[in-house]
């Protein structure tokens, strides 16, 4: 039987596997938050226990989805710790810990007020899935008194797009509703697509909630401005040296239930989509509004990594 402490990261990491955590944003910040409480409380012989124990815990939340950068990004920042002793070992996670969770947080509204200056008044905005990213966008230009309207996609086939109508019918944002097939119906009457991120990708391109990409070309055939809101933390340095991002495929049950009644028919359920850099206008960060094509800088000058390094 594994200890307490433990217990509690495999207890988290299962929250995210299952995506009862879930959002690019929100399981970043959990794993900080699981490997913070772990190095609180872990007790151990010696440092290089520590680390190995450290170590360990890292993999395991590292392991429960593998598209989200945000995940790796996040155990790395916090990982990143060299210390002479366990103490200094413990202390170092928490506060690397903290900082990420507040960065990251703060990350999300300095994104809404950039973003928010692309939404004009009498903006018809379209979102797909549930961003807090995007959200915070879509809030910001709302608070700041423009009179804006909303169309969220259902996003199948987990149906993220009813937590995003609760949260903007929370925000008093007048919202349409749609099924994901009827975009193409509705773009002509939408100004701006906002979505989130789960990966950035070195030349721009951008993966999300599967559906992405057909809006982002139903976008471009309708000439309606695209923009991803993504945290620095999303771009994802390994594609510098052009490593695929792996693209979960979940349970064919989430599609079909009782899927095994079906002899001869095979489900496919890929979670997310690669929207190619042509089809996006801007990727509004926390430290600015880039174009996607400028998304190396960001992965050299904010997150350190650089070719040959
Ligand atoms: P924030 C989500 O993934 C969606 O694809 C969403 O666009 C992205 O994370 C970013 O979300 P999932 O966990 O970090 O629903 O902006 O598969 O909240």
């Amino acid at each position: 039987m594994e200890q307490l402490p433990f217990r509690q990261v495999l207890e988290t990491a299962e929250k995210i596997r299952t995506m009862e955590v879930r959002g690019a944003g929100h399981i970043a910040r959990a794993a900080a938050g699981a490997l913070r409480d772990y190095a609180l409380v872990l007790e151990t012989k010696s440092l290089d226990e520590f680390n190995f124990e450290m170590k360990r815990a890292a993999e395991i939340l590292l392991n429960t989805r593998p598209t989200a950068v945000s995940l790796s990004n996040a155990t790395w920042m916090v990982m990143r710790y060299k210390a002479d002793d366990l103490e200094d070992a413990r202390k170092s996670i928490v506060s690397n810990a903290n900082r990420f969770i507040e960065d990251s947080q703060r990350a999300v509204e300095i994104i809404g007020e950039i973003g928010s200056h692309r939404i004009n008044d009498g903006d018809m905005v379209l979102t797909h899935c549930n961003s807090m990213a995007a959200i915070s966008v879509i809030s910001a230009a709302f608070r700041t008194g423009k009179d804006i309207q909303v169309i969220a996609t259902e996003s199948r086939p987990r149906n993220q797009g009813i937590l995003t109508i609760g949260l903007l019918e929370e925000l008093g944002v007048p919202t349409t509703f749609i099924v994901d097939s009827a975009v193409r119906s509705f773009m002509n009457d939408v100004d701006l697509v906002v979505v989130g991120a789960d990966v950035v990708t070195a030349n721009g391109s951008v993966v999300n909630k599967i559906g992405t990409a057909q809006i982002a070309l139903i976008a471009h055939e309708a000439r309606t401005s695209f923009m991803v809101a993504a945290e620095t933390y999303k771009f994802s340095p390994k594609t510098i040296l052009g490593e695929p991002v792996i693209i979960e495929e979940r349970s064919p049950e989430e599609i079909l239930p009782n899927v095994s009644r079906y002899k001869n028919i095979r489900v496919r359920n890929p979670a997310f989509d690669v929207t190619p850099y042509q089809y996006i206008d801007l990727i509004c960060t926390e430290v600015g509004a880039i174009s996607p094509v400028m998304s190396y800088l960001i992965i050299k000058e904010k997150l350190g990594w650089e070719l040959g390094k």
